[in-house]
């Protein structure tokens, strides 16, 4: 008898060893080991019971058996509680074992292992809709659609992708890896299945930090309008990556925290235990209607009119279980909070919750990470600004929910009272930086150049409108590497090159950015510098800082057949260019052009007089980039001088590792050479003639 879907299961025909098999029930094998016994039935298998391999030294194996007969969700509707418990189990210790050796977001999907367990059991994707809100905690619904033999890839070169991928299974019904997008894309899905007459049910996923994003509660103010089918699953564990800021955190804190409520809800959880289901959840909503006398005059989500269940434990899978399949029946709007612990399971992650949010490869007993060594430009660009802060305490830092990434958790300590973390809220950020510039203070927003997408109308109407001097450091700008499209900040020149009043940017090094902000703060209006993520260049840094001059290039070395311009920290690949040129017998100019707006035109021209051709290398898609400003200066000046442009093409780069991706999209030496030497071969061949 094979079992349905194969996979490597087998079934035996009922062994007579085994004392509990009966007529309807066989014995499920995985690679000769009995695994579990299924009752057989009109809709496929029941496990009964079970038992898992173990390791001689009797420390669980990473894969175990439960996880291995995993190959997509119907699998795990086959399981019984017991087993589901101990597959979560089984899926914690795979999750450490592999993000040990990968990197990736351990800590916030050691808290969903049962939250998606249970998610999957009762709802069935692909038909139903599952979201998740930045999607860095889908990894467990990963492996339970079928991606579990490729897990081991996630985020490598050509593996999984990190977030969920509409092109990577049809289980990803939507993807993400910004925050703060699952209840509008889930509200638009519901809407579109009441338009079609569909009976699929629609769940988002949330954390609590995305409730501090604008774009959930403008989802949550239209819910009740739209759809009287949705599910949003709050699933609140105190944090973002740090811990989570604001009043709707406090909120949240204090629903949970209330001794009256607790004391209701745990009496709920032993009903569950002893009878099951529908008693626990009567006594559970007498619960909430008690919280809402004692809490608030009305809660916030029942005055959005999404009907507000919770705060229940997120690791107590019948619970969880009991109370979705209660869900699916509402014929309104619905919101369950459920209570996570980030990183359970694994002690490191729970002592170390900003750690362990993200991170590289590390040792899967002792949670130890690699030291740190080299400075990275974030710390850079913190450190000098803690000390220009110091010298003008008009200097204020602000950002969105990004203290550790941006470096700005090492300001806080010093300047705590011109330190603000507005949440994951990167409007917000924007517009409150130019009301404090409107009162002569001098913001520094540190956004990452791709969440600062979300900020493009503020940045126009609020703060280059107005000329108010606000500083954007964008920090990850160019390939972001393992994180993928989502987070590759490859678009920020292009967005802020055509907004007027801007100064835009970028140091060839860790000691120029110093000089760049230094610049920056003392400007008359906005300003922004890109820079990238991790290690600096390690070049000799100044004492000091200094101011540099608006729009003026560096010219490095002077030439005459060539003019190579490095921008920002792809100046090492302009600066092998022209030697290698140079090796040649061609006089290869070589400039850091720092500005990219305003740019340079005086030295511009001045090499357009004599140079065969321009080489630009830039970190940024090269439509609307660097080098099309090149291009455009030229032609403003009367100048057809063929440019060469070394940038990322006009299309999505997936994610994987930045040398092999700039090796595969062009965005080399090799490149450079080969597009520019026909170029200079025309302009040798008189200089040939006439020796
Ligand atoms: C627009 C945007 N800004 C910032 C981020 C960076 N970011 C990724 S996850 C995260 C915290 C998410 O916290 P929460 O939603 O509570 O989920 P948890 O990780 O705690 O499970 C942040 C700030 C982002 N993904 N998108």
């Amino acid at each position: 008898m094979k079992k349905k879907g194969t996979g490597p299961y087998f079934v035996s025909s009922i062994p007579s060893k085994d004392s509990y098999a009966t007529d309807s029930s066989a014995l499920v094998y995985f690679k000769d080991v009995p695994l579990a016994l299924c009752a057989v039935g009109d809709h496929g298998w029941t496990a009964a019971g079970f038992w898992v391999a173990r390791q001689s030294s009797g420390r669980r194996k990473y894969m175990g058996a439960l996880l291995e007969s995993i190959h997509s969700p119907a699998d795990l509707k086959c399981m019984t509680l017991a087993q589901m418990a101990e597959l979560a189990e089984e899926i914690r210790e795979f999750l450490i074992q592999t993000l040990s050796r990968t990197g990736g977001h351990l800590g916030p999907n050691l808290g969903v292992v049962e939250l998606t367990l249970a998610l999957h059991t009762v709802f069935n994707t692909p038909e139903d809709k599952l979201l998740f809100d930045v999607s860095h905690q889908a990894y467990i619904h990963k492996i339970l659609t079928g991606r579990l033999d490729r897990f081991a890839t996630i985020r490598q070169p050509g593996g999984l992708n990190g977030f969920m991928l509409r092109t990577e299974s049809e289980h990803d019904c939507y993807g993400a890896g910004h925050a703060g997008t699952a209840l509008s894309a889930a509200l638009g899905m519901a809407v579109a299945r009441d338009l079609s007459g569909g009976k699929e049910h629609v769940i988002a996923v949330a954390g609590d930090a995305a409730f501090t994003n604008g774009i959930s509660f403008e989802a949550l103010n239209n819910i009740a309008d739209q759809t009287k089918r949705l599910i949003v699953v709050l699933n609140d564990n105190e944090w973002s990556i740090d811990r989570n800021v604001g009043a709707i955190a406090r909120y949240f804190h204090r629903i949970v925290t209330n001794e009256h409520y607790k004391n209701l809800h745990d009496q709920a959880h032993r009903i569950l235990e002893r009878f099951g289901g529908k008693t626990a959840l009567t006594v559970a909503r007498r619960a909430e209607e008690a919280a809402k006398g004692l809490l608030w005059p009305s809660m916030l989500f029942e005055e959005f009119g999404l009907q507000y269940f919770g705060p229940l434990d997120g690791h107590n899978l019948p619970l969880l279980i009991e109370t979705f399949k209660f869900l699916k029946t509402a014929d309104h709007p619905v919101l369950l909070h459920v209570l996570t612990q980030k990183g359970r399971g694994f002690q490191p992650a729970l002592d170390g919750q900003k750690k362990f949010h993200g991170l590289g490869p590390y040792d899967p007993e002792t949670g130890k990470t690699k030291p740190a060594g080299q400075l990275t430009y974030a710390e850079v660009f913190a450190n000098t600004l803690v000390n220009l802060a110091t010298d003008d305490p008009h200097i204020v830092a602000i950002t969105a929910a990004m203290p550790n990434g941006t470096g700005l958790d090492l300001f806080r300590p010093h300047h705590p009272n011109r330190y603000f973390d507005v949440g994951i809220a990167e409007e917000h950020a924007v517009v409150f930086a130019s009301g404090m510039a409107t009162r002569g203070y001098r913001p520094v927003c540190a956004i990452y150049s791709t969440f600062l997408q979300r900020a493009f109308d503020p940045i126009v109407h609020d703060v280059c409108l107005q000329k108010l001097p606000v500083v954007f450091c964008m920090d990850r700008a160019g390939l972001s590497g393992d994180d993928g499209p989502t987070h590759h900040g490859l678009f920020d020149i292009a967005y802020l090159r055509g907004v007027p009043e801007i100064v835009l940017m970028a140091p060839k090094d860790e000691d120029e950015l110093a000089d760049m902000l230094k610049t920056a703060v003392q400007l008359p209006g906005p300003s922004a510098i890109r820079y990238p993520r991790g290690v600096v260049a390690g070049v000799a840094r100044k004492p000091e800082p200094q101011v540099i001059p608006v729009g003026k290039a560096e010219v490095l070395i002077d030439g005459s057949d060539v003019a190579i311009l490095g921008l920002g920290t792809m100046m090492p690949l302009a600066r092998e260019l022209a030697a290698r040129l140079e090796r040649e017998g061609y006089s290869a100019a070589l400039i850091n052009p720092r500005f990219i707006k305003p740019l340079d035109r005086e030295t511009l021209g001045a090499y357009a007089r004599h140079v065969a051709a321009f080489v630009t290398f830039e970190d940024h898609v090269k439509m609307c980039g660097f080098g099309s400003a090149v291009i455009e200066a030229l032609d403003e000046m009367g100048m057809a001088i063929p440019v060469v442009r070394i940038g990322w093409p006009d299309q999505f780069i997936e994610h994987g590792k930045i040398d092999d991706l700039r090796a595969k999209y062009g965005l080399t030496v090799d490149e450079a050479y080969a597009q520019v030497l026909p170029l200079l071969a025309r302009r040798m061949m008189p200089k040939l003639v006439a020796s």
